[in-house]
């Protein structure tokens, strides 16, 4: 059981009846509201909506008796959410054909179900229907799946339309996802770090496992099932070997056992050379027969420890990770050698389109991944998924989608998004990745002419494949808010929706989140949801507007625009090659006089992109070089655009902040201030990104600055000196810099 419950039953069994009334205060006093809840806060519910509703919401039961531990998590699930929205014990009774009853269950487990005819069929495996109904003469509520997990992800739709207020009755809900693997990638490292993650440590307590299982876990389970997130990927794309080794199998089948009844799937990521640093064989090489044992007999262990097991997420050939290419074979031998040991056991691959080289001489980076992938369409195995991220590059803050959806017809593909915030602020910045995934999936590949969307691509529809998957980089961690700050919450709850729902509306979403996390109170609901919806454009316009990319400094949090290539950093690893302004102008041309990237897109699409007119303005400079003089529709030379853009994202910033300052009535003190500072230093960072990079590129155009914008106030020297040296999530044990460049507080 977890705290939140045990902590919900004491209340109420030790105050009894005649205390009820004072619960509100109690439950709230409990839980100094923290973060810890996420949106599962469950808080009393009062006023206009209880009194419409009164006599449903007061004869609300729960079953008592659920056979499976699934069914138990669902009704536990539904009692906790009672409880805590009605304030008052929510009686359980195993005969649920009273009034006012909700029936829970499968046409398995609850036969009285049987006869009535709800649709079922058409839901799948994990659907769910939720109908008022007379069931033998009595009005009840009915949350069926045909699936245990099915009843589980309807009763989290049933609390969620009491948290958000909307009407009990009559309720005649049926939904479905649209993609069946909905994943979150954790990048956390065995040593308890974790790859760009801005939370704390790893939520995963290595030495922990398998013996103490922490109730952190059910409650991480217990948010993940409430968006329909279905698997979980436990370890960094950068793997240790260490993960394959029996020590941490056992490990992983504990964990795998506590997600279990929440519907999620453990999958692992491994690394290529695996055979060698764990098996001790010479070679890795995917057509060496040892090699092809080795992986079999060790998959076949994993299918021992976890029959369940869903499969391995690899990142090969890239960043230094090793990779068929080592022995001279393509990616798709690799996979399939993968592929091949997992398939008896229908586990499945999902093999990352992440490859590039940074060989100085090679290609436009953003060209590697869709030239290496694209020839090989048709020659992976069936139960391999090929894991593309949103764009050609690298979760940037903004970027076009990446070439390959679409271009793949013959290949199970998967859409990889960032849901830490790497490149956006990590954890203290406010900005809600809703409209970006929202961007990304609807994003138009012309494959199959108009209205063929990176979603159609994912969900299936576009070319019938018969697997689905979308993953998200995860941003969950050990601080007892799990993401660093409350609105990062947001994201994970964004991501989980999206993935259920890939055409569900990014503003809805945000509405839903804000009234479970926070109030339903309109005044409240409105601003914040407007300030989500503005923040990722903010950010955009304070650090890579206009289709400008990979501006930031090492640690990948703020600017670093001057970063050039050196015999240390590769060109593609710095930011002048990105944005390769010179005297003339600025923008990385790839039409066909440049590198000619706009080429991998359909043509439609690359039509639009090569040309100086149609190319949308906020992607002018991916792939286009254009003189600093060079008129927009607005009117502004890219140059003064470019400066107020800079400016506008920092007006945003401080309009974000204005608003919050506004609402502390509606808020609890801890997660008021915690926002209104993390605010404050948002305005900081934007102004820096402003100063730095209005300063860089100003000493490259030499052109005056627009009417009304105010000179940086430092010189250029110092902007390029300023370093954070040492950074929560980002690799390498080391400073960025050394202590003689001490920065100056600002
Ligand atoms: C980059 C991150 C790096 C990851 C890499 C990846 O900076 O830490 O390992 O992506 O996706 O954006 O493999």
């Amino acid at each position: 059981m977890s705290q939140l419950t045990q902590a919900a039953r004491r209340c109420t069994t030790v105050l009894g009846a005649a205390a009820l009334l004072a619960l509100p205060t109690l439950f709230a006093a409990a839980h100094a509201a923290d973060g810890y809840r996420l949106w599962l806060r469950y808080v009393p519910v009062h006023g206009a909506w209880l009194q419409r509703y009164r006599r449903s919401a007061r004869e609300l039961l729960v079953p008592g008796a659920a056979r499976s531990p699934t069914l138990r998590a669902a009704s536990e699930e539904l009692e906790r959410g009672l409880t805590g929205m009605l304030a008052r014990p929510v009686p359980t009774e195993p005969a649920v054909t009273r009034n006012g009853a909700i029936v829970l269950g499968t046409p398995q487990s609850a036969p009285l179900l049987r006869p009535l005819h709800l649709g079922l069929r058409r839901l799948g495996r994990q659907g769910y229907v939720i109908r008022t109904l007379e069931l033998r003469g009595r009005h009840v509520t009915v949350i069926a799946g045909n699936t245990d997990v099915g009843v589980l992800y309807g009763v989290f739709r049933f609390l969620r339309q009491m948290q958000t207020r909307q009407p009990l009755e009559p309720l005649a809900i049926a939904s479905r996802p649209k993609i069946r693997r909905r994943v979150l990638d954790f990048w956390d490292n065995l040593n308890g770090s974790v790859e760009r993650g801005y939370a704390g440590d790893s939520i995963w307590k290595w030495r922990e496992l398998p013996t103490y299982l922490s109730p952190r876990y059910t409650d991480f389970a217990r948010a993940c099932a409430s968006v329909g997130i279905n698997g979980v990927v436990l370890n960094n794309v950068n793997a240790s070997p260490w993960i394959l080794t029996p020590l941490y199998l056992t490990k992983v089948a504990a964990l795998a056992k506590v997600l279990r009844p929440y519907g999620i799937r453990v999958y692992l990521s491994v690394p290529f050379s695996a055979p060698i640093t764990v098996g001790k064989l010479a070679t890795a090489d995917p057509l060496d027969t040892a090699v092809q044992t080795w992986w079999q007999a060790k998959v076949a262990e994993i299918y021992r420890a976890i029959p369940d097991f869903g499969g391995f997420l690899m990142k090969a050939d890239s960043e230094g990770e090793p990779g068929p290419e080592n022995y001279g074979r393509t990616q798709a031998q690799g996979a399939n050698l993968l592929a091949r040991a997992l398939a008896p056991y229908h586990g499945i691959v999902m093999w990352r389109a992440f490859v590039y080289s940074t060989n100085p001489h090679s290609e436009d980076r953003v060209r590697q991944s869709y030239d290496i992938f694209k020839p090989l369409d048709g020659k992976f195995d069936r139960n391999v998924i090929l894991q593309v991220k949103n764009g050609p590059l690298d979760f940037q803050p903004r970027e076009p989608f990446h070439p390959l959806f679409g271009a793949m017809p013959h290949t199970h593909l998967m859409l990889e998004l960032e849901i830490t915030k790497e490149y956006l602020g990590q954890q203290t910045s406010l900005v809600y990745l809703g409209t970006l995934f929202q961007e990304a999936l609807r994003a138009d590949t012309w494959a199959r002419g108009p209205g063929s969307t990176v979603a159609r691509v994912i969900d299936g529809s576009l070319y019938g494949q018969h697997d689905t998957a979308i993953a998200g980089v995860a941003n969950i961690g050990s601080d007892r808010n799990w993401c660093g700050s409350i609105f990062n919450q947001s994201n994970w709850y964004v991501f989980g929706r999206l993935a259920w729902n890939p055409d569900a509306s990014a503003r809805t979403i945000a509405t839903q989140w804000v009234r479970m996390t926070f109030t339903n109170a309109v005044p409240f609901v409105r601003p914040v949801v407007r300030m989500m919806m503005g923040s990722r454009e903010a950010v955009v316009d304070y650090s890579d507007p206009l289709g400008l990319a990979s501006q930031m400094a090492g640690t990948h949090y703020g600017p670093g625009p001057w970063i050039a290539p050196s015999k240390h950093l590769p060109p593609d690893w710095s930011d002048t090659y990105y944005s390769r302004a010179d005297a003339e102008g600025i923008g990385f041309d790839r039409t066909a006089s440049g590198s000619d990237a706009v080429a991998q897109y359909a043509p439609h699409v690359a039509a639009k992109f090569a040309s100086l007119k149609h190319c949308p303005e906020n992607l002018l400079l991916w792939f286009h070089h254009v003189p600093w003089t060079y008129r927009l529709a607005s009117g502004h030379t890219v140059w003064d655009s470019l400066v107020l853009h800079y400016v506008r994202g920092v007006v945003a910033v401080k309009r974000m902040r204005t608003t919050w300052r506004k609402l502390s009535h509606y808020v609890d003190p801890r997660r008021f201030q915690l926002t209104s500072a993390f605010l404050t230093i948002q305005v900081h960072e934007a102004e820096w990104w402003r100063d730095a990079s209005i300063a860089y590129f100003q000493s490259i155009s030499h052109l005056p600055l627009p009417p009304g914008v105010a000179p940086p106030p430092d010189t250029l020297k110092a902007y390029e000196a300023f370093c954070i040296p040492y950074l929560e999530g980002t690799p390498g044990a080391g400073p960025a810099c050394p202590p003689d460049d001490a920065p100056v507080p600002r």
